[in-house]
């Protein structure tokens, strides 16, 4: 029988997809995004595919195209990044491993035509393969910015792979395509097989990724970089810290001022660097409790 992913509706509940997630490791909810929200991202990354190069491998696909920074360049895609029931779902998936969460990755990835099926892989492989399997590394989310069909490069996904031995390979019939609408949204994690589909069909198949880490761990897209101060000033405070402004943990991720002489902008928080005086680390209540918690989660 053909695998099938499941689907679910954003009026289900977070622990039902969750649940499915949990089995599959790949579900889809469809119709998340508004009309609006289709229409104006196509605008937004519009201008950057008209000029976006090919990938140069047979990883990234001789006629697939990715544009990155879709924080700074797309303002729906901050929309979709901080969307509740995604973040909500992201926190409860990743919290036994995490304080906090972080967005992790952009990039809005077309699959053209003539396009060949992207070697399966785990996401979870950024990091060399150096982190253990019990710690999920990543909640991602993949807005289908046009249909996504088994003709034009529908995602690859094979269910319930993050439960297998590692060096399992899936037969034809245990792999399943993310079909979906337009505005629908397909959640996968880390661990499971994947990858872009074969575009057998005349047109573009478009997707934004959006995918989420725990805070503590190296983003995959530097957000400093592709998203710079001068830029996240003008976002609310909540989507700063989740693209990385803000601390990973009591002293993770602080910066100093190098131009400061006042002795304020010392060993702070990147949330300082927009007047935002939050952080949630800023004190310890005990230093011994601190390091007993660390000592039981595992070090
Ligand atoms: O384009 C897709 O459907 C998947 C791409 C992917 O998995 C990747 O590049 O890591
Ligand atoms: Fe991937």
């Amino acid at each position: 029988m053909k695998k099938e992913i499941k689907h679910f509706s954003v009026t289900d509940s977070i622990e039902s997809v969750l649940q499915a997630l949990d089995e599959d490791a790949g579900v889809i909810i469809d119709n998340v995004m508004t009309d609006d929200q289709l229409k104006n991202i196509q605008k937004e990354i519009k201008p950057y595919l008209k000029q976006a190069q090919n990938g140069q491998d047979n990883f990234t696909g001789f006629k697939t195209q990715r544009v990155g920074a879709l924080i700074a360049r797309s303002e729906t895609s901050r929309d979709l990044a901080i969307h509740s029931m995604i973040n909500q779902m992201a926190e409860l998936f990743l919290k036994d491993h995490c304080d906090n969460f972080q967005l992790h990755f952009t990039s809005a990835i077309n699959i053209g035509p003539g396009e060949t099926p992207q070697i399966l892989h785990r996401d979870r492989g950024v990091w060399g393969g150096y982190i253990p399997r019990k710690i999920e590394t990543q909640f991602s989310a993949i807005w289908a910015v046009t249909d996504f069909t088994f003709e034009n490069g529908a995602t690859q996904i094979v269910p319930g792979s993050h439960k297998w031995d590692k060096d399992r390979e899936p037969k034809p019939d245990e792999i399943a395509y993310a079909e979906m609408k337009a505005k629908s949204v397909l959640i996968y994690t880390g661990s499971v097989l994947h990858g872009g589909g074969e575009n057998n069909s005349n047109e573009s198949r478009l997707g934004v990724f959006l995918h989420y880490a725990p805070s503590w761990l190296r983003q995959e897209e530097n957000q400093y970089l592709s998203c710079p101060p001068e830029i996240a000033k003008n976002f609310s405070p909540e989507l700063r810290k989740l693209i990385g402004y803000s601390k990973g943990g009591y002293v993770l991720g602080f910066y100093t001022d190098p131009k400061d002489e006042t002795g304020e902008l010392e060993s702070v928080s990147p949330s300082r660097l927009f007047n935002d005086q939050r952080d949630e680390y800023s004190r310890i209540e005990s230093a011994s409790e601190l390091v007993k918690e660390s000592l039981k989660k595992g070090i």
